[in-house]
C-alpha cells in the first residue's frame, strides 16, 4: 500500500500544501490505491511535505514521488503526449511550482489581511493548543525568512501580485479552449497547476488573483478538475 504523508486539509481543501493536494490529485488521476496521514514534519525525509513510504521505502519530494509511481505501477498519465507537449507541461509545470507557488506563500502568510483573516487563525487550530500564543508567529517568521532568501519576499506587494499574475495569464493562453491544459485529457502538469489554482480559487487569496482564477477559463478549468476527481470528497 502507498502511505501518503500530508499536511492536513484546511481552507476548504483537501490539503492546505499546494503540493501534497498536487500529489493527492495526482493519484486520483492515476487511479491508485492509497492511505493517507498526517505528516510530522520533524520525520520529513528532506524536511518537506508530502512522502511516501511504499515496499518499506520512503522517497521525498512530489515529482520524484510520481515519477518512482509512474514506473512501478505503470500508469503513465503523459503516454499520449508529443515531445512538444511535454516541452509545455515541463515548463508550466516549473514555473508554477517554483514561482508561482512562492507568490502564494507569500499572499499567504505575508500579507497582513490574509494573515490576520485566514492563516492565523488556521494555524492556532493545528498546534497544540498551550502553544497557540506562540507557534504562529514563529512559524511566520520562518515563512518569511524563507521567501526572503528565495527572492519573491524582495519585492512590494504590487510587484508581487503582478507576477503571480503574468503567471496566471501564461496558463489561461497555454490553456486556450483545451478542456485540460495540454489536450482533452488530463496529464501529470494538470495535477501540479490545479494544485496552485484551486488553492488560490477556493482557498484564501487575495480578491485580485482569486478573480484572475474564477472570472476566466481557468475558473471552469479548475471546476472541471475539482469534479472529475474530488467530487467524492
Ligand atoms: N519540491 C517539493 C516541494 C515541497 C514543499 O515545498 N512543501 C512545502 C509545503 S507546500 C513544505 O513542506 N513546507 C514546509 C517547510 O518548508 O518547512 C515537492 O515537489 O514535493
Amino acid at each position: 500500500m502507498i502511505v501518503v504523508h500530508i499536511l492536513p486539509s484546511g481552507f476548504g481543501l483537501p490539503s492546505v500544501s499546494p503540493f501534497c493536494l498536487k500529489l493527492l490529485t495526482w493519484l486520483r488521476m492515476a487511479e491508485l490505491e492509497h492511505e493517507v496521514r498526517v505528516a510530522n514534519l520533524r520525520q520529513a525525509p528532506r524536511g518537506k511535505v508530502p512522502w511516501v513510504e511504499l515496499d518499506g521505502e520512503v522517497i521525498p519530494d512530489s515529482e520524484r514521488i510520481i515519477e518512482n509511481l509512474t514506473a512501478r505501477f505503470d500508469v503513465d498519465l503523459d503516454a499520449w503526449l508529443d515531445a512538444q507537449q511535454r516541452a509545455q507541461g515541463h515548463a508550466i509545470r516549473r514555473m508554477i511550482e517554483e514561482h508561482t507557488y512562492f507568490t502564494l506563500v507569500w499572499d499567504r502568510w505575508v500579507d497582513e489581511d490574509r494573515w490576520r483573516t485566514a492563516l492565523e487563525p488556521e494555524i492556532r487550530k493545528l498546534v497544540p493548543p498551550a502553544l497557540a500564543w506562540l507557534l504562529p508567529g514563529v512559524i511566520r517568521k520562518s515563512v518569511r525568512k524563507q521567501l526572503h532568501q528565495q527572492g519573491i519576499a524582495r519585492h512590494d506587494r504590487a510587484t508581487i501580485m503582478a507576477k503571480s499574475l503574468a503567471d496566471l495569464d501564461t496558463v489561461e493562453a497555454a490553456l486556450g479552449a483545451n478542456s485540460y491544459l495540454l489536450g482533452s485529457q488530463p496529464s501529470t502538469a494538470d495535477a501540479s497547476v490545479y494544485s496552485v489554482l484551486a488553492s488560490m480559487a477556493y482557498g484564501p487569496c487575495s480578491p485580485e488573483l482569486k478573480a484572475r482564477v474564477t472570472d476566466s477559463r481557468l475558473g471552469p478549468y479548475c471546476q472541471r478538475i475539482r469534479e472529475r476527481y474530488w467530487a467524492r470528497e
